[in-house]
């Protein structure tokens, strides 16, 4: 396993339409295993295989906490078939978008179909920050952010204190 660096706004990698995995092979079950180790460092609770710059509809999360077993989720090519109409707010971070968070709203509960690490096909249904999660890292393998979900001006603000922490980091480099 080895750890990856995480792309961050505005490489337009970010952008790009991920592409279905064909079989889960050794090669799959490696980037899988970098994506973990990558997620477990950063800390996050998801990532997508986009996120590390690799367009493949692959996803990892982990909900558990510090000290708890770690509880590993590989989604391979997820398909969502149903979404509630409920809707529920959570403040969304984002590692491709480093100390910027908002409250997002999205459906409470979702039902996907998925291929799990072993090339098993499966379904599960989620709530709560699972759900979040899972359409939160869904959206990264169609180009999506958390902030396409936020009003032009909440969106814009992000955007320009981002610009600015970058700036920063670039003065302290230099
Ligand atoms: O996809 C990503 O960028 C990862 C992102 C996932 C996510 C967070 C919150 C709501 C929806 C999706 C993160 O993991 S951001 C970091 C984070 O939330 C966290 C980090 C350490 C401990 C607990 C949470
Ligand atoms: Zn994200």
């Amino acid at each position: 396993m080895s750890k990856k660096k995480i792309l961050t706004i505005p490489n337009p990698i970010l952008r790009k339409i991920s592409e279905p995995v064909k079989s889960v092979d050794k090669e799959v079950k490696n980037l899988l295993d970098d994506m973990l180790e990558t997620m477990y460092a950063a800390p996050g609770i998801g990532l997508a295989a986009v996120q590390i710059g690799i367009l493949k509809r692959l996803i990892v999360i982990d909900l558990s906490k510090v000290g708890e077993k770690m509880e590993p989720l590989f989604i391979i090519n997820p398909e969502i078939i149903s979404k509630s109409n409920e809707l529920i707010s959570y403040e969304e971070g984002c590692l491709s978008i480093p100390n910027q968070f908002a409250e997002v709203k999205r459906p409470s509960a979702c039902k996907i179909n998925f291929i799990d690490y072993e090339g098993k096909k499966k379904e599960m249904s989620a709530n709560g920050l699972l759900a979040t999660c899972i359409q939160h890292e869904i959206d990264h393998l169609n180009g999506i952010l958390f902030i396409d979900h936020l009003s032009k001006l909440k969106k814009d603000l992000i955007i320009k204190k981002n610009k600015k922490q970058n700036k920063e980091i670039d003065r302290v480099i230099v």
